[in-house]
C-alpha cells in the first residue's frame, strides 16, 4: 500500500515541479520612437524571428475603440484624433488581459514586445501599480528618428491606412506629445541604463539589423 501511495507520489512530484518551472514570469521589452519611427514594422521583424510576442498598445485601443458596447470608445476615438493618450486605467487593463489570454494558450509564450508604451508619468504609474512584480521590464528598445522623418512616413501612410490620426493637424499633435511626454520617459529609463537605441531613420532591413545585434546580445 505504502509502495503504491510512494509510487503514485513520485509520479506526480516531477510533473508539477516541470510545470512550475514553465511558468514564467512575463519578460517585457518597451518599444518606444516617435510616431512612424517604425515600431510595428521591427516589431512584426523581430516576431518572425525570435519567440516574442507583440503587443501594440495602440493597436488594443483601436480595437476597444471598435468593439460594440465598449464604454471606452467614444473617448479613445477623440484621445487618438487629437494624438492625447489615453488614461491608463484603460490601456493597462487591455494589455494585462492581452499578455495573460497569451500565457493562457501558451505558457511558453512569455516573451512580450510592448510597442508604443509607457508614453508619459501616467503610464508608468499605471504599470507600476497593476504590474510590478508581476513581470520583468528588460530593456527599451527605442526607435531614434527625426520628426521629419516621421510625419512623412505617417502622412504616406495615410493614403491608404484609414487611421484617423495620419494626417497633418494629427500628426503635429502626436509629435508635441511625443517630445513633451515620452521623450521624457525614455530619458528616465536611459538615467537606469535600460534604454537600447536603434537609429531608425534608414531602411526597414538596415534597421531590423542593428536590431539583431541588440537582441542577441540580449539573449
Ligand atoms: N516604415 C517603417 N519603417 C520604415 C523604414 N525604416 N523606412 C521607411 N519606411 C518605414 O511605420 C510607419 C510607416 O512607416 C509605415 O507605413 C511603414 O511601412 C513605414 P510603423 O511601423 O507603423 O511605425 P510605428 O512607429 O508603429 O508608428 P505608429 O503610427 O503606430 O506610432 P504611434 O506611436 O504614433 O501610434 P500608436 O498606434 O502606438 O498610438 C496611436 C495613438 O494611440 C497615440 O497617439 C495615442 O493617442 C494612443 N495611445 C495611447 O493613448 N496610449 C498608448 O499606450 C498607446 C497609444
Ligand atoms: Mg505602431
Amino acid at each position: 500500500m505504502i509502495f503504491l501511495l510512494l509510487s503514485r507520489l513520485s509520479a506526480k512530484v516531477p510533473s508539477v515541479v516541470y510545470r512550475a518551472a514553465l511558468i514564467m514570469k512575463p519578460q517585457v521589452v518597451f518599444v518606444l520612437g516617435g510616431p512612424g519611427a517604425g515600431k510595428g514594422t521591427q516589431c512584426a521583424r523581430i516576431v518572425e524571428n525570435y519567440s516574442y510576442t507583440h503587443l501594440s498598445a495602440g493597436d488594443l485601443l483601436r480595437a476597444e475603440r471598435s468593439r460594440e458596447g465598449s464604454e471606452f470608445g467614444q473617448l479613445i476615438d477623440s484621445y487618438i484624433k487629437e494624438g492625447k493618450i489615453v488614461p491608463v486605467e484603460i490601456t493597462i487593463n487591455l494589455l494585462r488581459k492581452a499578455m495573460e489570454d497569451t500565457m493562457q494558450i501558451d505558457e511558453k509564450k512569455f516573451r512580450f514586445l510592448i510597442d508604443g508604451f509607457p508614453r508619459n508619468e501616467d503610464n508608468l504609474q499605471g504599470w507600476t501599480t497593476v504590474m510590478d512584480g508581476k513581470a520583468d521590464v528588460k530593456f527599451v528598445l527605442f526607435f531614434d528618428c527625426s520628426n521629419e522623418v516621421c510625419i512623412n512616413r505617417c502622412l504616406e501612410r495615410g493614403k491608404s491606412s484609414g487611421r484617423t490620426d495620419d494626417n497633418r493637424a494629427s500628426l503635429e499633435k502626436r509629435i508635441q506629445t511625443y517630445l513633451q511626454s515620452t521623450r521624457p520617459i525614455i530619458s528616465l529609463y536611459e538615467k537606469q541604463g535600460k534604454v537600447r537605441t536603434v537609429d531608425a531613420s534608414c531602411g526597414v532591413d538596415e534597421v531590423f539589423a542593428d536590431v539583431k545585434t541588440i537582441l542577441d546580445k540580449e539573449g
